[in-house]
């Protein structure tokens, strides 16, 4: 029996890359550097989930101008790095707070219809602590946070996505087993998480993964919207026709 929702935050709940990408360049260039990831190289970036490892991952493979302030002595450089990281996530949760962000279809009426139905939520995200609370608080209000039990998030786990981790730290928080909860994810790295954490999972793409691949996914729509499909039409609440779509997927997998 489907007992819990985990939802990925960054494609999954809002397409937040985009504000993500203009954090990271108000970031480089209020440190002085003439980085900019546009959209293509920044695609290719997000192969590295956190925002910590994707600037260690740009220094390292992509070769980008290194001027002297940036160290070379390694404990030096990882504490450059957080400095900068701290200075991107002040800038991305002003974005947020000023409005950037919406959730996408279907996820608000899922949300505020889950609890009705004993549905527990939680959260397992590759980003920041506070980058999940600004976007909480900015689209479902100053008491949206507590509509999720469990927020599992960045730097609580070592290994990001696709590792398993941040998965696995929900579950243990839930205290529930992978069959009886369905993962809600946007990413080829979020799907191998939840799999890796032996959850079923359901993809909504989004505006950096559509082109992915996502073997062993149960179900990929364009958003949840699109799951509840054509029962909204007989006068149910979108909320519940997604959650009627997303039991029902649950109910076919082998675990049940
Ligand atoms: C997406 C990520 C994050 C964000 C940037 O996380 O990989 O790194 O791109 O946020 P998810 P930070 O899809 O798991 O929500 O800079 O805070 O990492
Ligand atoms: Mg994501």
């Amino acid at each position: 029996m489907l007992e819990a929702l985990i939802f990925d935050v960054d494609g999954t709940l809002s397409e937040t890359e985009e504000t993500h990408r203009a954090a990271f360049n108000q970031a480089f260039d209020e440190t002085g550097l003439d980085w900019n990831w546009d959209q293509p190289l920044y695609k290719r970036l997000l192969d590295v989930t956190g925002g910590k490892e994707r600037i260690r991952h740009y220094l390292a493979d992509f070769n980008p101008s290194r001027p002297e302030f940036i160290p070379s002595q390694e404990a030096a450089l990882t504490d450059w790095i957080k400095a900068l990281h701290v200075r991107k996530t002040g800038i991305y949760n002003a974005m947020i707070d000023a409005g950037a962000a919406g959730l996408r279809p279907g996820v608000e009426d899922l949300i505020r219809h889950a609890g009705s139905e004993g549905i527990r939520l939680a959260i397992a995200t590759t980003t920041s602590l506070p980058n999940v609370e600004s976007l909480i608080r900015s689209t479902l209000g100053e008491n949206g946070l507590a509509l999720f039990e469990v927020i599992a998030a960045g730097d609580m786990v070592k290994a990001k996505k696709p590792a398993p981790d941040v998965f696995n730290l929900a579950l243990e928080r839930l205290n529930l087993p992978p069959e009886r909860c369905v993962a809600l994810e946007d990413s080829v790295n979020g799907l191998r998480s939840a799999k890796a954490a032996a959850l079923a999972v359901v993809v909504t793409t989004s505006i950096y993964t559509s082109d992915q691949s996502f073997p062993g996914a149960l179900e990929i729509v364009e958003d949840l919207a699109a799951l509840a499909g054509g029962d909204v039409s007989g006068g149910t609440a979108p909320g519940a026709a997604i959650l009627t779509a997303l039991r029902r997927l649950h109910s076919e997998t082998a675990n049940v």
